[in-house]
């Protein structure tokens, strides 16, 4: 039964209300429940399911028989590089019995034969018709099916349709000049003649230097007279160390299968192991080291990318691993400059796909086997004899292209497919693939794909990763039929929702740099998207288990069982700021309105020793300055490295009133420091309860002052000054601002409020919305207002600025708010205000942000872009600033 969840998302169940002569349908019958497109891994378990579950399914592949990617992709070589005890089927624990693998990384026979097996145990081939393609599909509103046209001649009609066409499967269109003219032989690496090719005694030249060509090159170059290979870019390589099975992988699979298969389904990658906890510096350039060769000795491709847990995500990190992988290259291949033309530099190490090799780098060193730098000398064109670069010619007599696939979407959209009220799918993916989950997208009801673009597929262990999306489908169908629908639709706002968590994983890492197939870079045209999701197998799934629990959260269902929508996002949070709040909550911290101020602040510092420091200034300068009751406050100066003397901002730190000090905010202080390229002062002040409202206050207008006048001492340009703040930080900034205003200056060029206190009123929606969850709670923020302000006070401008009844000739403004923070209606209130007030103040919400998480330098990367529009608009207010 579909659980209806109430989740607080829009949700219409109607119950049996509708049969399906009132849905507006014709009641027509389809020829089978569900058509399967391809027969490889995917398709194969689909039917085996779908029979399983008593559904009536089909299946149309190209190929003459089973395998997928393993059936076309016979060239020398070709292995996987997964290792196969773990790219291989888990849902039935008698097959896994019955089938041993042979060696480490297996080879595309033996894969092929283990398909084979399968297809023959289960008996799947009586439903599939092999050599033919469906053509085209087009959805019926009316009848609510889907209407087929296959390459046989037939029409077939089926309620869902469900493509396992694999993410590489469609070669990518050869681009190079003249290449239909050659008369040698030609080869593409993912059309392999079935009977082999024989190189022995010729001259052949490999363009492509992938995953295929790096495979191919050795045995290829085993066997020609001559082989040429032409690179246009070096790639990241690294032994394979096939052989026989790691003992330890075999014995922890033997020890307890179900948990080894249970433990893949919830990892990163989808292969068992923990997350990597190191980060590349945090220890010895020996232990570094020590560990870059223990995973070059591995030879898997996970414990290359997870060596260091910021490989993907931290240039320097990277640069690191690369240095090493390229010194490798070097001390393998004699020629020096072939050696360097090998090494890769254009890209950091993981966002091309790395490949695994036995004896690539050293085929360079054979004498009959030469490397041609593309980008030195480019091909002008392929001729009926060789290839001609810019600068020589190439007698060949066979020519392999090993140059790759339209991946992702390419065999998707070869398939002429038109969704509710004929759009086709080509022109809704026009800019991009757009999908829910990566299995289903808006206006093509009852499609599905496997491991389609936005679920982790390619980026983890297929195998896997294909049996959990079949899973998800076939209990999918299971759950509508159980409940009387029989039409499954993803929303708007569901897919659109989906689209950004998918760009702000990516967003975080280093992927979208390259030039790579993951972002469709290799294909002419085609628009640069990060294809699959980098959020990891485990999070995935914990995604579209959650879309189940949820009542299929963002999916529009209806049928003669009624109609039903939750609608919603099932990921809202910014991965990285998720990330954090697990950890956090996962350490279980006592709250802190249950202290005493002094606690509170003890245990606040102690949280602040443990985060990164954030980026190094030019130098910083410790001082003290007098506040507004006598006592002398400190103050922290951060300098820009480049040659002053630099406006000022007077920063102000958060902490409720309460808690913290000129230095509690300092990687965030640092950060706008190096962004923006201005003085940043950070002023301490007196805190509640020991001293209460309007001592901050009356500080923060004492310490801008102070600044202002001793400008020129702190090395900073005169009658230039900002002021910017966080939280209670941010309150005590704009009520600066008001002071400076109505109480004779200073002057005050711009005022930048992260997260503000704007007013005492705890009936926003944002209160309501977020007040139990995310940090900073509505308990506690009561608990700073009491501490702070007697509720007589609360409602003066000094406390409340957004209270104040004139807002006009305050300093430009940008205010920034989280989206999931109880403050930012607030925030976005007080915006409005200055606005409506004739102040240039723009508003930025940070979306998928918490209270805390923007000024958590280093650690939240997602609050780098909102970091570098707060240092914008404070050099903003200094256009001419140095
Ligand atoms: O394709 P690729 P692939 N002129 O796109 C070059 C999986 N796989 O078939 O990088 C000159 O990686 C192109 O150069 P550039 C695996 O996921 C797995 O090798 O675009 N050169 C590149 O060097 C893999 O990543 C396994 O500058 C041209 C090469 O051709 C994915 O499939 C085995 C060119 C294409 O490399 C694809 O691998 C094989 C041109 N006009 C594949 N056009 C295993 O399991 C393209 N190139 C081990």
């Amino acid at each position: 039964m579909i659980e209806r969840a109430d989740d607080g998302g829009r949700r219409v169940a109607r119950g049996l209300l509708e049969m399906s002569a009132g849905n507006g349908r014709s009641g027509a019958q389809p020829d089978v429940d569900v058509v399967i497109a391809g027969a490889g891994f995917a398709g194969l378990y689909l039917l085996h399911r779908l029979r399983e579950l008593g559904f009536t399914a089909k299946v149309f592949e190209a190929a003459d028989d089973v395998g997928g990617t393993w059936y076309w992709n016979r060239y020398p070589g070709a292995r996987c590089d997964i290792p196969t005890t773990d790219y291989t089927y888990s849902f039935d624990p008698a097959l896994e019995t019955e089938w041993t693998w042979s060696e480490k990384y297996a080879t595309q026979p033996e894969i092929l034969r283990y398909l084979d097996f399968v297809a023959t145990k289960y008996d799947l081939r009586r439903d599939i018709s092999f050599a033919t393609r469906v053509d085209a599909a087009r959805w019926d509103d009316d009848a609510a099916l889907w209407r087929l046209r296959v390459s046989n001649g037939t029409d077939v009609t089926c309620r869902y349709y469900v493509m396992a066409t694999g993410c590489l499967s469609l070669p990518k269109e050869p681009d190079i000049e003249g290449v239909g003219t050659f008369a040698g032989e030609l080869y593409h690496t993912s059309r392999w003649p079935h009977e082999g090719v024989d190189f022995t005694g010729k001259r052949v030249g490999v363009v492509g230097t992938g995953s295929s060509g790096i495979q191919s090159i050795p045995l290829i170059a085993a066997e020609a007279a001559e082989l040429t290979v032409f690179q246009r870019t070096p790639n990241f390589s690294f032994p394979a160390h096939n052989g026989a099975i790691a003992p330890s992988r075999r014995a922890a699979l033997a020890a307890d299968p179900a948990a080894y298969r249970e433990a893949a389904k919830w990892s990163r990658g989808g292969i068992p192991g923990e997350p990597p906890q190191l980060a590349t510096f945090s220890v010895s350039p020996e232990e570094r080291q020590a560990r870059y060769e223990a995973a070059w000795e591995a030879g898997e491709l996970f414990e290359m990318l997870g060596v260091f847990n910021d490989v993907l995500v931290n240039q320097a990190a990277n640069d690191e691993l690369a240095s090493f992988l390229r010194s490798k290259i070097r001390s393998i291949v004699a020629d020096p400059e072939t050696a360097e033309a090998l090494c890769p530099v254009d890209h950091a190490f993981g966002t091309k796909r790395p490949c695994l090799d036995t004896g690539y780098f050293a085929t360079f060193n054979l004498p009959h086997v030469r490397l041609v730098d593309l980008r030195k000398h480019p091909i002008r064109a392929v001729t009926p004899t060789g290839i001609d670069t810019v600068d020589e010619s190439f007698e060949l007599d066979a020519l392999v292209l090993a140059t790759g696939f339209d991946a992702m979407t390419g065999a998707i959209v070869a398939v002429d497919i038109s969704g509710r009220d004929g759009v086709s799918l080509k022109e809704k993916w026009a800019q991009g693939p757009t999908t829910y989950l990566g299995l289903t997208t808006t206006g093509f009801p009852n499609m599905f794909m496997i491991t389609g673009p936005g679920s982790p597929s390619v980026l983890s262990n297929m195998a896997v990763s294909i049996e959990q999306h079949v899973d998800w489908v076939a209990d999918c169908l299971a759950d509508m039929r159980t409940s009387g629908f029989d039409t499954i639709e993803p929303t708007p706002e569901a897919e659109s929702g989906w689209v950004h968590h998918v760009n702000d994983c990516a967003d975080i890492t280093l992927y979208p740099t390259a030039n790579s197939w993951y972002m469709g870079a290799n294909v002419p045209g085609k628009p640069r998207v990060f294809l699959p999701y980098v959020g990891g197998v485990d999070g995935y799934r914990g995604a579209c288990d959650e879309v189940v629990s949820r009542g299929y959260l963002g999916f529009a269902l209806s049928g003669p069982g009624g109609e039903q929508c939750n609608d919603g996002i099932v990921r809202r949070l910014q991965p990285d700021v998720a990330m954090v709040l697990e950890m956090m909550a996962a350490l279980g911290l006592p709250t802190m309105e249950t202290m005493t101020p002094a606690d509170a602040r003890a245990f606040s510092e102690a949280m602040a020793a443990e985060r990164p420091p954030g980026p190094d200034v030019g130098e910083t300068v410790d001082g003290v300055l007098p506040g507004a009751g006598g006592e002398q406050l400190a103050y922290r100066l951060y300098r820009p490295a480049t040659p002053g003397p630099h406006p000022i901002v007077v920063y102000f730190h958060g902490g409720g009133w309460l808690i913290g000090s000129e230095v509690s905010d300092d990687p965030l202080c640092r950060d706008l420091c190096v962004r923006s390229g201005l003085i940043v002062v950070s002023v301490n002040y007196r805190h509640a309860p020991e001293t209460r409202f309007p001592g901050a206050a009356d500080d923060a207008l004492a310490a801008v002052r102070w600044v202002a006048d001793h400008a020129a001492q702190l090395g900073g340009a005169p009658g230039r000054l900002a002021v910017a703040g966080y939280s209670a930080g941010a309150n005590l900034a704009a009520v600066v601002c008001q002071l400076a205003r109505d109480e004779g200056g200073p002057d005050i060029a711009g005022q930048v409020l992260l997260n503000p206190v704007t007013d005492c009123d705890f009936s926003r929606s944002s209160y309501l919305e977020n007040g139990d969850d995310y940090i900073l709670t509505t308990v506690l923020m009561r608990w700073f207002w009491d501490n702070y302000a007697d509720p007589a006070d609360r409602t003066d401008p000094k406390a409340s600025p957004l209270r104040a009844t004139d807002l006009r000739g305050l300093p430009p403004a940008l205010v920034v708010t989280a989206e999931f923070d109880l403050l930012r209606d607030e925030g976005a209130a007080y915006a409005e205000a200055l606005a409506a007030a004739g102040v240039a103040a723009r508003h930025l919400p940070a979306r998928g942000q918490v209270h805390t998480s923007v000024g958590m330098v280093d650690v939240v990367l997602s609050g780098a872009p909102v970091r570098a529009e707060m240092a914008e608009a404070l050099r903003g207010f200094f256009s001419d600033a140095r």
